[in-house]
């Protein structure tokens, strides 16, 4: 509820036709299906998290431009960046900073709710965008990600469990994602991926969402069809979270 007012807000205080009009909303993307399906990187959509509803601040001392530089720099597949400053203290400020100084794709990870966001996404230069099953209708998915497509953006859907899978796949999406995170109790269990590997079917990039600490779990995790680890707090907690993922 709080995200509908947020969005109405931003709507009157930026139109539309202003995103469109952004140099960054006519640029090419980068298509995140190819590089998380490119064998020379390691499949890491490397996360900026400031801080989050579960842990507090993770760590607000370090820049968004030398934490992504990084992250590119050590072979990550992807970059995910969070707007939402409510929950996670991330702004559309940070988004536009990762696009300037990295060649590689660009998650806008936030509540997506409304078609006015996706034009912000392109307008701010992400490549894909994250649509939650969880808090979105069968349809709105299927709206969402047919108004993303037409953008020129990639479609990551995120889901926690077989019911949310069965009742949202459609051929709009890109990647589906597995979040090991519970958005009720926020305990995590990196079992869920494993647990829904199967179910999704061949034709989405699979990724593994939360809690990934170590590499033995992402190579568990490969041997089951997952391409894409979604990774935060494991590197944000670190003094230096662009030399965490080199280890
Ligand atoms: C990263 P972690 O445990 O590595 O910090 O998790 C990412 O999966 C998590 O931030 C996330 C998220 C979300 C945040 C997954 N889905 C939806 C906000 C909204």
């Amino acid at each position: 509820l709080r995200k509908r007012e947020e969005v109405e807000h931003a709507k009157l205080n930026v139109p539309a036709r202003l995103l469109e009009s952004a140099a960054s909303f006519g640029r090419a993307t980068h298509s995140f299906r190819d590089f998380l399906l490119d064998g020379q990187r390691n499949g890491i959509i490397a996360e900026f998290k400031r801080r989050s509803p579960s842990k507090g601040v993770i760590n607000d001392q370090v820049k968004v431009e030398t934490v992504t530089a990084a992250y590119a720099a050590a072979g990550a597949s992807a970059l995910s960046v969070l707007t939402d400053r409510d929950f996670f203290g991330g702004s559309p400020d940070d988004l536009v900073k990762a696009r300037s100084v990295n060649q590689i794709p660009v998650l806008r990870k936030d509540f997506i709710i409304d078609e006015y966001q996706l034009l912000e996404a392109k307008a701010w230069g992400a490549d894909v965008i994250l649509l939650i099953a969880a808090i979105l209708t069968p349809g709105e998915i299927r709206s969402l990600a047919g108004f993303a497509k037409r953008l020129g953006l990639n479609v990551l859907m995120e889901v926690h469990n077989l019911e949310e899978l069965q009742r949202s796949v459609c051929p709009e999406l890109d990647a589906i994602g597995v979040n090991n995170r519970n958005l009720g109790d926020f305990s995590v269990n990196i079992q869920t991926s494993f647990d829904l590997a199967d179910q999704i079917p061949d034709d989405f990039v699979k990724i593994s969402e939360s809690a990934i600490s170590d590499v033995e779990t992402i190579r568990r995790l490969k041997s089951v069809g997952f391409k894409g680890f979604l990774i935060g707090e494991n590197f944000m907690k670190t003094g230096d979270p662009g030399q965490a993922i080199r280890q």
